[in-house]
Parts: C-alpha cells; structure tokens; sequence
C-alpha cells in the first residue's frame, strides 16, 4: 500500500435507490427494530412533539395538486378567504401554546404570496417566536426577495413537500414542476431557515414511488430537519378522493405506511419525522407502531388545514396510554 492509498478515506458512498428498496423489503420486524434504534440514538423515545396547524388563507388556490380541497380545480365546496388578520393568528397561536404545543405552523393556500402580503406574514413570525413558539410557514413558492425577508425575521421552519417521487409528480400537480419545488427548497436554505419537507402516501402510487420519495428527501443537498409523512385524506371533490373514494384496497396498508415512517427514519436519523394527515382514520394500534418506528411529532387539534384531525382529548388518552411526554424519560432509560 502507498501513502497516498493508507491516508485516503474510504470513498462515501452515496445512497442509491436500491438501498432504499432494501430497506422496504426487510421482514417489518426487523425493519421497526432498526428503526427504533436508530431513533433511540437521536431522539428520546417517549416524547413526541406536539405542533399546531392553523390555516390563515383558505381555499382559492390556483394550483392543481389533485390531492388537495383548497385547489380552484377541486369541487370540494370549500369557501375562499382572505389573509387572516395577524392579531387573530397571533390569539390562536396563544390557545396552541396554552395547549401544550411547541410548534406552530401556519398555511396559505397560495401558489406564492404576493409581496403586498410580506409585511403582515412577517409581523406573524415575529408574533409566534415572541411567545416562545418554533414557527412554521407554508406559502408556496418563494422569491428570493420573499425567502431572504422569512429569514430576516427569525423563521424556524419552511414546510415545502416534495410530496411523491419526481417520475410520479406530475400524475398529481400539472400546474408547477418537481424543479419550481427544489428551487424554492434552496431559497430556503439559502437563507438559513430550517427545511420541513414531506410528502404523502396513499395517492395511488407504488412502493417504487415510496422508494423513490423517500430518497429524494434523503439525497437532498442537506437532508430536511423536519419530515411529514401524511397518508393522504380523501377529499370529495379532488381528483384523488374521487378516484380512490370507490377502491377501498387504494388506501395505503397500515403496515406499509409503518414501513414508510421506519424506512425515513434511518434514512434521516435526526429529523423530526411528523406523523401528519390521517392520523384521524388510524387505530391507536398504528399510531403507536409509528411512535416505535420514529415518528416523533404529531399535530394535535381538532383540524388541520380543512379536514378533520384526532382531537387533543383523544391524543391525551393515547399519550397516557403509551407513557409520552411523562417525564424526561433519557435520564429513566440510561
Ligand atoms: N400551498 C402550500 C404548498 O402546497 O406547499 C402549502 C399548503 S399544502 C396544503 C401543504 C401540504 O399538505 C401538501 O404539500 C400536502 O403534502 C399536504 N396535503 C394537502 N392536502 C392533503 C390531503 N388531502 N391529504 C394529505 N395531505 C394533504
Ligand atoms: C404537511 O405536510 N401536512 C400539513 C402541513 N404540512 C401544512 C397539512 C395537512 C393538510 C391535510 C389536508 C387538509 O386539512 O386540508
Ligand atoms: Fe394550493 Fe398547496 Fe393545495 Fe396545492 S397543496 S392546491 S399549492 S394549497
């Protein structure tokens, strides 16, 4: 061996989408096993963050996204409004506080905003941080302009989805393309704001479009610190809840979204992979599989952006249940 050969470090190899599919594949006892120790590495296991989402622009959004009731596209019967004021926010994010949340995360259904709208989306972010919350915005595509004001003002988190894989994006968006997305996803990071980015299961697509989701997140120049797994909500009126409404065998298997949560967290150890959308059709039973297999927040509340959500009362009997969020439970385990 030469010099140059024994000072060499070995060569990083990057993560391919076959490793991914490995991991699908393992038998699931094995696959939660490994999951939830590398969860146990990063994270203290009996806590589960609990966020807020509150909705300050509903409906009346110009994109196609075939999942979704606030599109234009959609018939889902839901009424357009405008911005909320930024007190009214700022009281809901008080209620969220005093409910024990730790996060609040506030969504517009916009393509982008409009820059007559910085001043007040900003003065919300302020408003949030100052009650000692982590804030969260989610308002589609940014400008730099747009992205470097979110930063200047102290935001914690931006919520961009990949949603899906790249090759199975455009069956469920036509209006904008898996680039725009990424693009806006560098904004982000540009300006120093923490990336949530996820997407969602259960739209029809393969376990090869699973695989391939998940490795875009997890290939990204710097893997997001926040992850949401939704399971999709069927929404009459949307493309996908009418197309999935009448095949039953369409929703994603209990197991198979277990796997997906345990597959995300090894392939991205220490972010908070947030068990969001359709937790409200899920048992007890698989919420807790989810908990062992990473997931290590949830939203709480009665709604989410327009659908139904398990309420606070049900999500304390289930945390009691399990033991979450009892005591710093590190120190009890060591
Ligand atoms: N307009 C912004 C955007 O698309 O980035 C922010 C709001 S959008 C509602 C945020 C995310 O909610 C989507 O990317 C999608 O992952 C999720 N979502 C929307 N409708 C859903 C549904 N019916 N079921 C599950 N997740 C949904
Ligand atoms: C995310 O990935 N899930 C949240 C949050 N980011 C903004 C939104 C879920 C929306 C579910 C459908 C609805 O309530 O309209
Ligand atoms: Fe608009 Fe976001 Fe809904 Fe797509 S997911 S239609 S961008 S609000």
């Amino acid at each position: 061996m030469n010099e140059i050969t024994a000072i060499t470090p070995a060569p990083v190899l990057a993560l391919d989408r076959g490793d991914v599919a490995a991991l699908f594949d393992l038998p699931f006892m094995e696959l939660v096993f490994r999951a939830a120790e590398v969860h146990r590495q990063h994270h203290d296991p009996n806590k589960v963050e609990r966020a807020t989402l509150l909705s300050i622009k509903t409906g009346g959004c110009a994109e196609d996204c075939g999942y979704c009731s606030q599109s234009v596209y959609a018939e889902s019967g839901l009424k357009a409004s405008k911005l909320m004021d930024v007190e009214a926010v700022l009281a809901a994010a008080r209620d969220a506080k005093a409910a024990g949340s730790e996060r609040f995360c506030m969504g517009a259904a916009w393509r982008e905003p409009k820059d007559r709208d910085m001043d007040a989306i900003c003065a919300m972010v302020e408003g949030v941080n100052a009650l000692g919350l982590q804030s969260c915005m989610t308002l589609g595509m940014l400008s730099d302009a747009q992205a470097q004001r979110l930063g200047e003002v102290g935001l914690d988190y931006y919520n961009h989805n990949l949603d899906t894989a790249p090759e199975h994006y455009d069956k469920v968006i036509t209006t904008r393309t898996w680039q725009d997305r990424l693009d806006t996803l560098d904004r982000v990071r540009g300006q120093g704001i923490n990336v949530c980015c996820g997407g969602i299961v259960g739209m029809g697509e393969t376990r090869d479009d699973r695989v391939g989701f998940l490795h875009a997140l997890a290939t990204l120049p710097e893997p997001p610190e926040s992850v949401p797994i939704n399971a999709l909500v069927p929404v009459p009126g949307t493309v996908l809840g009418d197309i999935l409404k009448d095949v039953p065998s369409a929703r994603i298997d209990d197991i198979e979204f277990v796997r997906t949560v345990a597959v995300a967290r090894i392939l991205m150890p220490t972010s908070v992979v947030r068990l969001s959308a359709g937790r409200e059709s899920m048992s007890e039973t698989t919420q807790a599989l989810c908990f062992l297999a990473g997931a290590s927040s949830i939203f709480t509340g009665d709604k989410l952006l327009t659908t139904g959500n398990a309420g606070s009362d049900q999500d304390s009997l289930l945390f009691a249940k399990l033991g979450l969020n009892q005591v710093e439970t590190r120190a009890v385990i060591a």
